[in-house]
């Protein structure tokens, strides 16, 4: 699902938010490993309040874990359970219920004092597009019993499905835009797929990526498009044309079809097959 965000469609979401977060114990922040800063939006803060949150880093199998692991630290410094996740693959996922439910733990006690007892924790999803939030549903349904079907004070439909014995996750997560106050950000959540395809510069987004793996991750470019560090120009323009000769991404005459490149660059990227690597960094 692809959304173009407008102030209207900012509000909107926001609203559905706020409203579905009023059956919640605890939130679930999906983030991309790749880039937990950038992956974030800020609204989270205010929306989650007072209640719990678990920060999960999604798409880990993508990102380098040695700064994987900075990340976790430094939110768990911040006071919040955090959890790394592969949802495609379902790894990590009993770790997060965990998480979740020992968030809710209080709560749940709080009621059963009150007499109400047995009552399921109840968590939902949150994050960007394309950050991995029916992946992980679907991952935790794998283990789940049907859904619980319709309940009181659930809207429009919405349903809770059951994980495991204790927990009952909303079916619908709730989408968060993408921050785009920043070109920085813009290009890393343009490059991991978070901002559709046609509404950035590609030309401008592959070069800036060149740029990085040439920096931080210039063995990765060697080993993928059998190059040689001494072979690696420091211009990145150069650098495309001589991956695009390398590939064969060669129009009649000889020419290097460049759009055939960047394709081929970013979708290497996208799929894992430079390595992993992390763009937001704590550290350098
Ligand atoms: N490598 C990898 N890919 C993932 C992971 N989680 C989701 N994806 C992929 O990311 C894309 C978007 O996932 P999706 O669940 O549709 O995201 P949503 O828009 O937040 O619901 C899909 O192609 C998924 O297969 C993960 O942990 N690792
Ligand atoms: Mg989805």
């Amino acid at each position: 699902m692809h959304i173009h965000w407008f102030p209207g469609h900012m509000a909107k979401a926001q609203r559905m938010i706020r409203e579905q977060l009023t059956l919640i114990d605890v939130v679930i922040e999906l983030l991309d490993a790749r880039i937990p800063q950038s992956s974030a939006n800020p609204i989270i803060a205010e929306l989650v309040g007072s209640k719990s949150k678990v920060v999960a880093l999604n798409k880990a199998d993508l990102a380098e874990p040695v700064h994987t692991t900075e990340w976790v630290n430094y939110f768990r410094d911040m006071g919040f359970a955090t959890v790394t996740l592969d949802a495609a693959s379902g790894k990590g996922t009993k770790e997060l219920v965990i998480k979740v439910e020992q968030e809710a733990r209080e709560k749940i006690a709080k009621l059963t004092a009150k007499g109400i007892k047995g009552r399921a924790v109840r968590a939902m999803i949150l994050g960007i597009p394309n950050v991995g939030k029916s992946s992980l549903i679907n991952r935790l349904l794998g283990t789940a019993t049907a859904k619980t079907g319709d309940k009181p004070g659930v809207t429009r439909g919405q349903q809770w499905l059951k994980v495991g014995k204790n927990l009952e996750l909303l079916d619908t997560p709730g989408v968060l835009w993408p921050r785009m106050d920043d070109q920085e950000v813009a290009f890393k959540l343009a490059v991991t797929g978070a901002i559709k395809d046609d509404i950035y510069d590609m030309e401008k987004v592959i070069l800036h990526l060149l740029e990085i793996l040439n920096h931080y991750y210039s063995d990765r470019l060697c080993e993928r498009y059998k190059l040689t560090q001494k072979q690696l120009p420091a211009d990145t323009n150069e650098l495309l044309s001589l991956i695009g000769s390398k590939r064969g991404c060669l129009r009649s005459g000889g020419v290097v079809d460049f759009e055939k490149v960047r394709r081929i660059i970013l979708t290497d990227f996208r799929s894992g097959k430079l390595g992993p690597i992390t763009l937001d960094r704590l550290k350098n």
